[in-house]
């Protein structure tokens, strides 16, 4: 690995132009990599941000359809309503595009156009639901029916909610079209195929180069996927919203590129287009194919493999057989876990979920920033709470930093009439007992290695330690005996105060230009960091001199948050809550209604059996199905059941469970299940399987 970069390319996954981004998006991936980003610019390193809206894909043409208004619409509206949010947070983007740009459409069919013409990608006549009706293929999102596994009766095309299996639209049982309510019908289609396990010891390579700087999820994530061999990706799909594919003829007609294909080249796309706006056509260049570039994404977890897999393996093919014009990989992919609100995931579809643009009508970015840095989801999912929230911002940002910067500054101004009244030596410089190599060595290495939580809690530290300092020093008192003292207290202060502005700035930007306006300068702290003449380093070292002279205003940094003002969202989250539950308990009720009479006869059709779980392991690729081996009497079967999550393979082996053994066979995943085993959902979503005890039970009929 090259450690010596003397550049860095931060990218944020494009979030979908398809709604609102809340909280959650802003703790695991745009504040993070803003903080990173700010840090490294204070260093004076040569770092920018680009990142932008994911303009394509299925649910954006969903919502289209049930609002009655066309996809563009849509990403219109989303697209400045994120892109607002996002400024108004703070989060400083080099350049915000979108993938709908000429530019990225050039990008991403050069791209497949290369790859096509090298004959790595594998075509493949398949046969896809088609809507007789509205004349359109169906994507897996487009059809619903009842899940194999749990007979949730509006299971989707691509996953079951009730149960989480993924799912194709193939396995469901009475599929419909979601356009026209009519039953599809199968209809042969060509698709484009990238062959991933083509690319599987090379990317092993990569991701093994990685061990010991990658974080343990993404390299959990990604092993996991190399170990089962990697397959075939198909990269097309027949819808009239994306990327048309870019291959002459009927051939293609009709067929766009697979959004997660398109999306992941949109970081290249958005780089070109900072270049062009800098005046530098090729200036993307010296970030994308140089070696002396470090390419950082920021990612959510559900992202991993799309950027540690996917997309190198895109990159990988358009450099083979090239001399010049080689694309460099990610050199780090820090995904984060999640962020949940009030103990409980956000949830887009349930509406279960604080935006991020109606947060910051009420309440100020950075109280927000503070919060979330201090929860940062790193290695292990945190949580969002409004009272955390109030806590934070009234005891920590109000009483401690703010508390201490306008007392500091109120004083100078009172009684020294804004001026630095003497000079701090060395010596001085110790007296607040703050550590100063010890801390801003640690500080560095928190920001360097993305411990964005630990950044801000040592920060914090600083703080309190310069407002133990003042409150101690008692200049107000002090300065009727000994008016050295006082300025010498004084003088260090306001020097804190400028120290503070610095170290804050990666988390909390809006303050830190605040104090410094506040210390005298006329300079915004983000143009005095922009041209060089504020650095990281000099937080470290008393700055200000004697006879610097303040602006001679003080205002409040942070309002407190009163019960008053949190009110109305503990209200709200009830509502919501609540409206989770009844949701629940309505699916619960669904459960109690007895289903319709059948006769003794009927029910001594089913064949219910005792069988023990001789082997199991996972079926590959799914989160939710397990592939048991079961011993009945003399026979053995092989039987798949959606209780991944619940239990492990190890787990159950030696089990006695229940099997429906005359049930007719399937095919789930493409591997058979011959039967089904018994389980019960407990209010936890868990599963549990119905068990018997006893010897001698094994091939028994239950009666
Ligand atoms: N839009 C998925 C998401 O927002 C996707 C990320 C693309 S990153 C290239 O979670
Ligand atoms: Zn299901």
């Amino acid at each position: 690995m090259n450690s010596n970069f003397s550049r860095t390319l931060v990218t944020t996954a494009l979030p979908y132009a398809n709604g609102p981004v809340h909280l959650g998006h802003l703790a695991g991936v745009y504040l993070p990599a803003d903080i990173y980003v700010r840090f490294k610019r204070m260093k004076g390193e040569n770092i920018i941000h680009v990142g932008g809206s994911d303009e394509h894909g299925v649910p954006i043409t969903i919502t289209a359809d049930r609002e009655g208004i066309t996809p563009r619409d849509v990403v219109d509206r989303y697209h400045r309503q994120n892109m607002d949010a996002f400024e108004r947070c703070g989060i400083s983007f080099d350049y915000y595009g979108r993938t709908s740009s000429k530019v990225h459409f050039d990008t991403a069919q050069e791209f497949f156009r290369d790859i096509n013409g090298k004959g790595i990608f594998v075509k493949k006549k398949e046969s896809h639901f088609f809507d007789p009706e509205t004349k359109r293929f169906l994507s897996d999102r487009y059809v619903t029916g009842t899940c194999p596994v749990c007979n949730y009766p509006e299971a989707n095309g691509d996953q079951c909610e009730a149960c989480g299996t993924h799912l194709s639209p193939r396995e469901l049982i009475n599929p419909k079209s979601k356009l026209s309510d009519e039953s599809p019908e199968l209809r042969e289609t060509l698709h484009w195929y990238f062959p991933l396990g083509r690319f599987q010891d090379r990317l092993e390579n990569y991701v093994d180069s990685h061990v010991g700087d990658w974080r343990a999820n993404v390299l959990n994530y990604t092993g996991t996927w190399l170990k089962q061999g990697l397959n075939d990706r198909a990269i097309t799909r027949d819808l009239h919203w994306g990327i048309p594919v870019p291959v002459e003829g009927d051939e293609a007609k009709g067929k766009v590129l697979y959004v997660w294909f398109d999306a992941v080249l949109g970081y290249i796309s958005f780089t070109r287009e900072w270049a062009e706006k800098q005046g530098a056509p090729d200036l993307w260049r010296e970030y994308w194919q140089s070696s002396d570039c470090r390419i950082v994404n920021f990612i959510g977890k559900d992202n991993v493999v799309f950027h540690t897999l996917m997309f190198p393996a895109i990159l990988m093919a358009w450099n083979e057989g090239r001399t010049s014009g080689i694309y460099s990989l990610a050199d780090n992919v820090p995904a984060s876990e999640f962020m949940n609100f009030e103990g409980r995931k956000f949830s887009k579809s349930r509406n279960y979920a604080v935006y991020l643009g109606e947060f910051l009508d009420k309440f100020p970015a950075d109280t927000l920033r503070y919060s979330i840095a201090m929860n940062y989801p790193e290695n292990k999912d945190s949580d969002f709470s409004w009272f955390d929230f109030q806590n934070r911002t009234n005891g920590e940002l109000a009483d401690t930093l703010g508390n201490f910067i306008k007392r500091s500054v109120d004083f100078t101004n009172a009684k020294f009439e804004g001026e630095i009244p003497y000079e701090c030596t060395e010596e001085d410089w110790a007296a607040p007992g703050i550590d100063w190599t010890a801390s801003f060595e640690k500080l560095d290495q928190a920001y360097e290695q993305f411990h964005f939580r630990e950044a801000a809690a040592l920060t914090m530290q600083i703080a309190r330690s310069a407002n133990r300092f003042l409150t101690e020093s008692e200049p107000w008192k002090v300065l009727k005996t000994d008016r050295q003292a006082a300025a010498r207290a004084v003088a260090l202060s306001v020097n804190l105060c400028y120290t503070l502005a610095l170290a804050w700035y990666p988390v909390i930007p809006h303050t830190s230009n605040r104090i410094y306006a506040m210390l005298g300068f006329e300079e915004s702290l983000d143009d005095a960091i922009k041209n060089g003449t504020v650095s990281w380093n000099m937080a470290r070292f008393p700055q200000l001199h004697k006879g610097h002279k303040l602006c001679r205003k003080s205002e409040i940094l942070f309002a407190k948050i009163e019960d008053g003002d949190i009110a109305p969202e503990l209200e709200k989250i009830e509502r919501l809550l609540e409206e989770v539950k009844r949701k629940e308990e309505e699916e619960a009720n669904e459960e109690t209604e007895v289903r319709p009479e059948i006769s003794f006869d009927d029910f001594l059709k089913v064949d219910l059996r005792v069988a023990t779980v001789i082997a199991c392991e996972k079926v590959k690729k799914t989160d939710k199905l397990l592939k048991l081996r079961l011993k009945v009497g003399s026979e053995s079967r092989q039987v798949l059941a959606g209780i991944a999550q619940s239990y492990s393979p190890d787990s159950i082996i030696g089990k006695n469970v229940i099997l429906v053994a005359n049930l007719a066979e399937r095919k789930i995943r493409g591997e058979l299940s011959q039967g089904m085993i018994l389980a019960v959902e407990g209010n936890d979503g868990m599963l549990n399987l119905v068990e018997v005890s006893g010897s001698g039970v094994n091939g028994k009929n239950v009666q």
